[in-house]
């Protein structure tokens, strides 16, 4: 059934709740796990349900994104299989950017139309889980359903940020709300006892759609309605069988910087929600990079990708990303560190050093806590990141932003020798 269905991933709207990590590349090119992009996520999920048509939809397009999804998703030229980006683009008809998820779709109908499928999966480029597509794609068959959500219990704090539905005994849904802010209670409901023990009585809708060729076509064509979980969903319940494909599996959405933090950071647990040691592996770039060296560090709870020379005293909670360098006696706690996208030479180093300017990766007798530290940064010496008692306020400070007590800096950003956060 799989090679009747075209996958298209949502890779991000002009908002910028990934800021400042999107300053200068598209979201799905955002690293993620050490090693990994945003986008690695949903397109290994598709792989893995054999689904191998695949279009990535981006706002703007970036160096990186383009180069990681031509390194990496190669097939064999007998096979149909792609992915491809569509960056949203100006023709004789549209000069706009995408105005939502349901006019970037509709933006990219005429690329899809050449090929034969019957079915078109919607997927976020922003989440965080492993789902077997092929499963949800043979509920829809078998339900005789036109549009399938996917489905997952959520507590009644979650409710304003998710579109929430109720279902008939067949599962099918009876009435959809976008991300109710009051009075919901009404739409509690009937859930597994574990999912009522947890208090998750509100069926969430996960942003993961199945439709019907025709229907998807009829639904976008000829009307400017621009957002699936605004006006394409609620205005199908009642004219078209839309069924709920319910899911109790881990996923969460990491579109926000510290949803982005905490699920990278919960990578590092004993048991991880998100396995990243699963026999179905996330794939992404092959490398070649050297195996990490690291001296005279106590590590707890780390994972280190390849690459890195790490001198850290202490390192625990934290996620150190490719080629990243640390210095000497430096404490590091509770951080992403993405790493770095080359090496300096030896060369550059010794001139840095000359000139008492940071040299790239971070350096001597550091601090640093609750932070996202992007690529390619050069952390001076004796900087201490976050690591007083003092409340950061949020706000965007030229080299670095904080934001709920996360201090993300930007990236290639010079942080200079002593210099306290
Ligand atoms: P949100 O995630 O808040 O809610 P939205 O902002 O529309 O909805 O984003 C959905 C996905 O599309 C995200 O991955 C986003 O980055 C991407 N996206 C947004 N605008 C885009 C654009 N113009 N071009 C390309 N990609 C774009 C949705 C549903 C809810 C549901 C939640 C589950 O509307 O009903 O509960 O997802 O997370
Ligand atoms: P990212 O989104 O990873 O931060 P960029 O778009 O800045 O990436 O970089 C794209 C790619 O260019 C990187 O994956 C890296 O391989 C390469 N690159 C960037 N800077 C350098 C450099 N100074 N030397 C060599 N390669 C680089």
């Amino acid at each position: 059934m799989t090679s009747k269905v075209i996958s298209i991933v949502l890779g991000g709207g002009q908002g910028s709740r990934l800021s400042p990590l999107t300053a200068t590349r598209s979201k799905p090119a955002v690293p993620i796990g050490g090693k990994y992009r945003l986008v690695d996520i949903p397109i290994s999920n598709c792989l893995h349900s054999d689904i191998t048509r695949i279009y990535v939809l981006t706002q703007f397009n970036s160096a990186s994104l383009n180069k990681h999804i031509k390194n990496t998703y190669h097939f064999s030229s007998f096979s149909s299989a792609f992915v491809d980006i569509l960056a949203a683009e100006q023709t004789p008809s549209s000069v706009a950017w995408y105005q939502g998820t349901a006019d970037a779709v509709r933006q990219s109908l005429h690329h899809l139309a050449v090929h034969e499928f019957e079915y078109v999966l919607i997927l976020s480029g922003d989440q965080l889980y492993q789902m077997d597509f092929q499963d949800m794609i043979n509920n829809h068959i078998e339900t005789n359903a036109e549009i399938s959500i996917a489905t997952i219990p959520v507590h009644a704090n979650d409710v304003p940020g998710f579109g929430i539905l109720k279902t008939d005994s067949n599962n099918m849904i009876t009435s959809f709300i976008e991300k109710p802010k009051k009075d919901f209670e009404s739409w509690a409901s009937e859930v597994s006892d574990e999912m009522k023990a947890e208090g998750r009585v509100y069926l969430a809708s996960m942003g993961i759609y199945v439709f019907n060729r025709k229907l998807l076509y009829e639904l976008l064509m000829g009307n400017d309605r621009t957002d699936f979980g605004k006006e394409i969903i609620p205005d199908s319940i009642a004219h078209h069988r839309v069924a709920s494909y319910q899911y109790e599996g881990y996923w969460t959405d990491i579109g926000t910087i510290p949803s982005f933090f905490e699920a990278n950071l919960g990578l590092t647990d004993d048991i991880p929600k998100f396995n990243l040691f699963d026999s179905q592996p996330i794939f992404t770039r092959a490398r070649m990079l050297p195996p990490s060296k690291v001296s005279g560090s106590h590590l707890e709870k780390t994972i280190i990708a390849d690459g890195c020379i790490i001198n850290a005293s202490h390192i625990s909670r934290s996620i150190i990303g490719i080629r990243t360098r640390i210095g000497i006696d430096t404490v590091i706690e509770n951080c992403y560190v993405m790493g770095s996208d080359n090496y300096q030479t030896l060369e550059q180093i010794r001139e840095s050093n000359l000139s008492n300017s940071p040299i790239m990766g971070i350096g001597d007798r550091c601090c640093i806590k609750n932070a996202i530290i992007d690529k390619n940064t050069y952390i001076g010496d004796d900087v201490k990141i976050n690591c007083g008692n003092k409340k950061l306020e949020d706000g965007d400070y030229g080299t670095y932003t904080v934001q709920d007590g996360i201090v993300v800096i930007k990236k290639r950003a010079i942080i200079p020798h002593g210099t306290v956060i």
